[in-house]
C-alpha cells in the first residue's frame, strides 16, 4: 500500500514535478534570502538559468558552517511571523543549528512522516508507540504529525523511563513502535531482566533511524521482538524525520521522497556529482520548503542511490542503508573505517553484548584506537564479601576464556576493518545507555 500517488509517478513524472519545484525554490530564496543571493551572484547564476536538472550543478552547496555562521534565524527565507515551530540540533560543540517551518512545512513533514509509516507497515489500527524524544529533536514530533495523520492511535511517550516502556507496551498493546535502534536495544535488555517475553507481546513493526545501525542489528532486533524492523532516515536541516524510510516488503534500502527533497550523490573531495549507483556524500535539496530551503545540502552521510524496480511498487530512488559519516572517518595508520562498523562485529559474538565504545587517542605521533566492548555476565568477577555491588565495581576475570575472546575479537576486527585495536572488555552495564541516539565514538586526540 502505497500512501499517495506521487511514490509511483514514472521517472519522467518526477523529473518534471522536481524540476517545477526547483525553479521555483532558486527564484523564491534568490528574491528572500540575502545569504543565497549573494552566492548566487557570485557564481553568476540568475534563478531563470535552471532550465533542466542538469543544471542543479551549477548552483552552490551549503554545507553544516553556513548554518552556523548564520544562526539562529539568518538562513531563513521565509518572514518570521510565518514560523509556526522551530526545531534544532542538540550541537555537540557550539551553537545548534536551527529550523523553523511554516505551516505548509508542517504540512510537508506530515505528508512524508505519513509515507514513510505506510511504507513501513504502519496502518489506521496500529498503536503506535512514540519513543522518539519530543522537544527541539525533530523525531518526536516527526513521527507524531505522521501517525495521526495515517490514522494510527498515537501513544506520545517520548523518550526513557525504560520500565514505563515495557508496561504500556504490555498494557496498551502497541503493535508499532519508532525508537532509536540502540534505545531499543536497551529496552530489551531491561524487559528481559524484568522476565518479559517480548515476542508475546502485540508488536509488529518498529521504524527505526536517527543513527547508525547495521543489518546485524536488523537482524537481532527482530529476532528479540518478534517484528519486522525498517530504517527511516531525516535530519533536521533538510525537514527531520521522513527524508526517506525502507518498505516493510523489501527492506533493502530506503526510499527518499525525493518529489520533496532532491538527492545528489558527490565525492567528498571534488564536489564531482557522482553517477548512479556510485557510493558518496549525499547531497540534499528540500526543493519544496519555505521556512529554510537549503540548496544542495551537504548532509556528510555516506550511501549510493540505485533505480531498481521495488517489490512494493514504490518509484522513488532508493538510498542504501548508512555506511558512516564523512566527519566520523577514521584514518589509522592509512586505513580508512568507520567506528560503527565495530557493531556488525561484535553483534555477531555470543560472549559479548552488542554495546561497545571505540576511543582514538594520540600517543606520540601515532593514534591508537582502543575498543570497549562489553562481556556477558558470566566472565565478570565480583568483590568477595560485598552484598550491594554496583556494576561499575565489577571487574571482567582474566581467565583463558576472556582471553579467548579479546584474542577473537582483535582478529575479526583485523578482518573487516584492517588494523590491530585494543580491545577492552568491560562488565555489563558500564557503556553509557542512551536514551535517544547512542554514543559509540570519543576523539580524545588534540584538536
Ligand atoms: O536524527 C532525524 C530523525 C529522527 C531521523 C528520527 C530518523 C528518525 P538529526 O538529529 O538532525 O535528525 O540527525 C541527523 O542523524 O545526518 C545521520 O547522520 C543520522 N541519521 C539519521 N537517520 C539515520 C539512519 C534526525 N536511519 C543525522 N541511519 C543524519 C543512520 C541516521 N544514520
Amino acid at each position: 500500500m502505497v500512501w499517495n500517488s506521487e511514490e509511483t509517478s514514472s521517472r519522467s513524472e518526477m523529473q518534471g514535478m522536481q524540476l517545477a519545484k526547483w525553479q521555483k525554490t532558486v527564484a523564491y530564496v534568490y528574491d528572500k534570502n540575502p545569504f543565497y543571493k549573494q552566492k548566487l551572484d557570485a557564481m553568476g547564476v540568475k534563478p531563470g538559468d535552471i532550465k533542466s536538472l542538469d543544471d542543479v550543478k551549477r548552483l552552490p552547496f551549503t554545507v553544516k558552517d553556513d548554518l552556523r555562521d548564520n544562526y539562529p534565524f539568518n538562513l531563513f527565507s521565509a518572514d518570521q511571523e510565518d514560523v509556526v515551530e522551530y526545531h534544532a540540533t542538540s550541537g555537540t560543540t557550539g551553537k545548534p543549528i536551527v529550523v523553523g517551518y511554516t505551516r505548509k512545512d508542517i504540512e510537508t513533514w506530515t505528508e512524508v512522516m505519513a509515507r514513510c509509516l505506510t511504507s513501513a507497515g504502519v496502518q489506521k489500527n496500529d498503536v503506535l508507540q512514540n519513543i522518539y524524544g519530543y522537544g527541539l529533536f525533530t523525531g518526536g514530533l516527526g513521527a507524531h504529525y505522521g501517525g495521526v495523520r495515517v490514522g494510527a492511535s498515537v501513544i506520545p511517550i517520548s523518550g526513557g523511563n525504560t520500565q514505563k516502556q515495557i508496561m504500556l507496551m504490555q498494557d496498551f498493546g502497541s503493535t508499532a513502535l519508532t525508537v532509536t535502534p540502540s534505545f531499543l536495544m536497551h529496552i530489551h535488555e531491561v524487559g528481559v531482566g524484568m522476565g518479559v517475553d517480548f515476542k508475546k507481546l502485540k508488536l509488529k513493526t518498529a521504524v527505526l533511524g536517527a543513527e547508525f545501525w547495521t543489518e546485524e542489528m536488523r537482524g537481532k532486533i527482530q529476532e528479540n521482538f518478534g517484528i519486522k524492523a525498517c530504517d527511516i532516515y531525516g535530519l533536521s536541516e533538510i525537514i527531520g524525520p521522513g527524508v526517506a524510510c525502507e518498505c516493510h516488503e523489501a527492506r533493502n534500502g530506503l526510499h527518499i521522497n525525493e518529489d520533496f527533497f532532491y538527492p545528489e550523490i558527490i565525492n567528498p573531495d571534488t564536489g564531482e556529482v557522482l553517477p548512479i549507483g556510485a557510493e558518496g556524500e549525499l547531497v540534499l535539496s528540500n526543493i519544496a520548503n519555505e521556512g529554510q530551503p537549503l540548496l544542495r545540502y551537504r548532509t556528510r552521510d555516506i550511501t549510493s542511490l540505485s533505480l531498481e524496480p521495488c517489490a512494493c511498487g514504490r518509484t522513488l530512488v532508493k538510498m542504501q542503508k548508512l555506511t558512516g559519516r564523512t566527519d566520523d572517518l577514521l584514518i589509522i595508520r592509512g586505513v580508512n573505517f568507520f567506528p560503527s562498523q565495530v557493531e556488525s562485529i561484535v553483534i555477531k559474538h555470543k560472549d559479548v553484548t552488542p554495546n561497545y565504545l571505540v576511543v582514538v587517542e594520540r600517543q606520540g605521533n601515532l593514534d591508537e584506537v582502543e575498543v570497549k566492548i562489553e562481556v556477558i555476565e558470566q566472565y565478570v568477577t565480583k568483590p568477595v564479601g560485598d552484598t550491594f555491588i554496583e556494576s561499575t565495581r565489577l571487574s571482567v576475570s582474566d581467565e583463558l576464556a576472556t582471553r579467548e575472546i579479546v584474542k577473537s575479537l582483535t582478529r575479526d576486527i583485523k578482518d573487516v576493518i584492517g588494523i590491530t585495536v585494543k580491545v577492552t572488555l568491560v562488565p555489563p552495564g558500564t557503556i553509557p545507555r542512551s536514551e535517544g541516539k547512542a554514543k559509540r565514538f570519543i576523539d580524545n586526540r588534540p584538536k
